[in-house]
């Protein structure tokens, strides 16, 4: 049985726990439905490069969520969610229910052909279109190696490849609101809401810009006395971003509220993967800053309201979790529906999870699918071995740097291995501990790691083209 000092002990067999994610299926929540009236609405928002932490519902000192706030008050939020570290494997991760050595879309950017195409028939979208009779709409970000988003699932949509997109951005949704008002009221619809924001470009409209008052932002004392006020500038900008995003996502909610559809809505809030100009390394890395979000489930009357869950969930849950609140089934998947957790804390579920972070950019001479690090995220701890050296000078274009933090180094087989409760940002690795608890901690993670990396054939060999 696998538990850590520090966390619950969930009754789990390691064994019994790979089998039932192999063999995960849809609870059938609403199985008893009638007809396809009785499926809720759903929308899936999916921020993009946003900090885990910045979010009023966090106690940010600065960040401006009014709405976000809203939904987690009303709702369940979920605290640890894992996703990617980068835009691309968390987005597919999000669409399959797979991990990223099971999807294969691994790169964000891609010019030797070793992402797969994703099949339309792996994706959550057209099982709700075409089992489920939802209409479906993409706005925004949807770079998943499809020639049209009709073969993924969608009836209709706005979106964009690896740019700023109009969605929102520009258009203030007006394309999504008119599809709105076409609803055949009798079907429900889903929405992949996933605008490039707060994603670089922050250029708020400047109405967003007034609600901060840089002089007055909390700089945290890891920021260099030279850099305070540059980071001032740049966070006013970012908090602005945040706050426009969230002013969208207040008005999307009134739309649904104004067609009559807000009380069979489920709306689940996510980040796709971590951005933050604070002291920690993120976007890229294998740190929480890179991969944690919350999510934030509310359905009005079928979610609890006002309650939280310190379960460990993933962006493969959201796959069988949509699915499940749709009572539509699927097959295996490696993700788990969080619809038992949300409604009884006390459910069986996961001790750990693990993953590999992965480069910005394929390398067309690498022999075998590059890795940059296993990790291992548990409750209480979270631990990361480089798998190859990393250096700053990988993907020069898409190195997470600013003013204050470069992308980390690390040598080959280096590990990382914090106790979140006293370091939640992760500062000062335990690696070299002298204390017998923490190293035999170490060892346990150490060991999860290697297991798995046999259990999934690491080295990945190259997807052939
Ligand atoms: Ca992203």
């Amino acid at each position: 049985m696998f538990s850590l000092p520090g966390q619950r002990n969930i009754a789990i067999p390691f064994g019994a726990l790979l089998l039932s994610l192999a063999l995960s299926v849809s609870i059938l929540e609403a199985a008893n439905a009638k007809g396809p009236q009785a499926r809720p609405n759903i929308v899936l928002c999916v921020l993009d490069d946003m900090d885990y932490g910045m979010f009023g519902f966090r106690e940010h000192p600065d960040a401006l969520t009014p709405t976000l706030d809203r939904l987690a008050r009303k709702g369940t939020v979920v605290e640890t969610c894992y996703m990617q570290s980068r835009c691309a494997p968390s987005l597919a991760s999000i669409l399959t229910g797979r991990l990223a050595h099971e999807h294969g879309r691994y790169f964000n950017i891609d010019e030797t052909g070793l992402n797969r195409t994703l099949d339309s028939g792996s994706m959550f979208v057209g099982k709700l279109r075409d089992l489920g009779g939802y209409q479906t709409y993409a706005g925004g970000k949807w770079w998943e190696g499809f020639g049209t988003i009709e073969e993924a699932g969608f009836d209709a949509g706005e979106i964009s490849g690896n740019n700023n997109s109009v969605f929102v951005r520009v258009d203030e949704q007006s394309h999504l609101f008119d599809w709105m008002d076409t609803l055949e009221s009798e079907n429900p619809f889903f929405i992949w809401w996933a605008p490039l924001l707060p994603h670089l470009p922050h250029d708020p409209p400047q109405r967003f810009l007034d609600l901060f008052d840089k002089n007055s932002l909390i700089v945290p004392d890891c920021i260099a006395p030279r850099d305070r006020e540059i980071y001032r500038f740049d966070q006013q900008y970012y908090l602005a971003t945040i706050a426009w995003v969230d002013h969208e996502i207040g008005r999307l909610l009134e739309k649904i509220r104004e067609i009559g559809r807000r009380d069979n809505t489920l709306f689940v809030t996510v980040i796709d993967n971590g951005w933050s100009y604070e002291c920690e390394a993120s976007k890229g890395f294998h740190n929480r800053a890179a991969w944690e979000s919350p999510m934030i489930l509310t359905y009005p009357d079928r979610v609890p309201m006002r309650e939280t869950r310190d379960h460990l969930a993933r962006a493969a849950d959201i796959f069988p979790t949509l699915l499940d609140y749709a009572g539509i089934t699927h097959g295996p998947v490696s993700g788990e529906s969080l619809l038992p957790i949300v409604k009884n804390p006390e459910a069986p579920w996961r001790s750990f999870l693990v993953d590999l972070t992965y480069p910005a950019r394929s390398r067309a001479d690498a022999p075998f699918l590059e890795a940059y690090s296993v990790l291992v995220r548990a409750k209480a701890w979270s631990y990361a071995r480089a798998l190859k050296p990393i250096t700053s000078f990988q993907n020069p274009d898409n190195r997470i740097k600013h003013f204050y933090t470069n992308f980390p180094t690390r040598g080959l087989g280096e590990e990382d291995f914090y106790r979140l409760l006293l370091d939640p940002d992760e500062r000062n690795s335990l690696t070299n501990t002298s204390d017998v608890g923490l190293q035999n901690v170490l060892l346990t993670m150490r060991q999860v790691a290697s297991d798995w990396l046999t259990d999934a054939g690491y080295p990945l060999l190259r997807p052939s083209r």
